[in-house]
């Protein structure tokens, strides 16, 4: 079995987020080598040379097409291989497709790679993280899913905007699925130490509700309206992923809101969500306790029970 290389990650799926996030990964400066696997070698081909020509504005890496067992070493092996939505299709339309298209990936990757972190993007994120921790028989904490990463980033961006401050300094997050069924989780959401409600008056805001349930949604359906205006989502996603690996190989126990299985927080057990973890060198290395409302409690309940149901019908 091959040694880990701690810089080099693999990307398998070159579709729009996997040609974004090696690219923003490119970006980055974390690896120094990166492989793009994809069933159409061409389209992985294609993409390494199109990245690779951005290098001499960047780090160094060494970027190529290949087969799994190039990722042998690699530390991280993002998989965004799979089917997108359709305009009004959900995320969990996608299950079966998805989870077919893992049984035949994850083996392969865990065939030759026994030691790296699998990080999952494809959707349904949440079941196919959990398909992929049981499919390569790896430990948990080594599995975990982008989850809410994305979903958070867009909750912050739009406090951001509303509050005309700047979204770095916003502390929020969405838990649960990565879907439909997602939470804002605004009982513990601060900025810069500030209670959200207090802020928002600071600011010339006084609706709370209003303006809470009008964010919400607006995180909730970015995905349904971007992908009917462009037919992907890529870019938000893209970031999220180079976010993960910079926490993973740094090994900076950054606090993300990934997906991974749960064991009984909350009454949520054997099923993969979202909740605030700390992410560094060994992947997953705890959970964050979080402060929720009795309402957030058992909206996270129905979203961990709305999971159970799809999995159920496909593993
Ligand atoms: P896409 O552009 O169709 O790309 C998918 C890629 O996967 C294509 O290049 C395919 O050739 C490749 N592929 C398919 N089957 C296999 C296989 N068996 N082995 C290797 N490669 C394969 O889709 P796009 O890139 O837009 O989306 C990919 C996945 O990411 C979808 O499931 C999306 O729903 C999901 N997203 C997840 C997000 C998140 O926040 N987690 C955000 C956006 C999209």
């Amino acid at each position: 079995m091959a040694t880990l290389n701690e810089r080099k990650v693999a990307v398998v799926g070159c579709g729009f987020v996997g040609s974004a996030s090696a690219f923003a990964l490119m970006e980055s400066g974390l690896f120094s080598e990166m492989v793009l696997i994809d069933v159409n070698k061409e389209k992985a081909e294609g993409e390494a040379l199109d990245i690779s020509h951005g290098l001499p504005f960047a780090k160094p890496v060494q970027i190529y097409a290949g087969d799994y067992k190039d990722a042998e070493d690699a530390a991280v092996v993002v998989v965004t291989a799979g089917a997108g939505q359709k305009p009004g299709e959900t995320r969990l339309d996608l299950v079966k497709k998805n989870v077919g298209i893992f049984k035949s990936i994850i083996p392969e990757i865990a065939k030759y790679n026994t030691e790296g972190i699998l990080l999952i993007v494809a959707n349904p994120v949440d079941i196919l993280t959990y398909a992929a921790a049981k499919l390569s028989g790896f430990p948990e904490n080594r599995v975990f899913g982008s989850g809410t990463v994305l979903d958070t980033a867009r909750l912050k961006y739009l406090l951001g905007e509303h509050l005309k401050i700047d979204s770095r300094s916003v502390h929020a997050c969405i838990i649960g699925e990565h879907g439909d069924s997602e939470i804002a989780a605004w009982s513990s959401a601060n900025v810069s130490g500030i209670p959200l409600n207090d802020f928002c008056e600071m600011r010339g805001h006084f609706e709370h509700e209003k303006s809470m349930k009008e964010i919400a949604e607006n995180v909730k359906n970015s995905a349904y309206k971007i992908i009917e205006k462009k037919g992907a989502t890529y870019y938000g996603i893209a970031m999220s992923v180079r976010r993960i690996c910079e926490a993973i190989v740094r090994d900076e126990k950054s606090i993300l809101p990934v997906s991974s299985i749960q064991h009984g927080e909350f009454g949520i057990d054997d099923v993969a969500l979202s909740m605030p973890a700390i992410v560094g060198r060994s992947g997953v290395e705890g959970a964050v306790p979080i402060r929720l409302s009795d309402g957030e409690r058992e909206a996270l309940k129905a979203s961990a029970d709305t999971l159970k149901v799809v999995l159920k019908g496909v593993l």
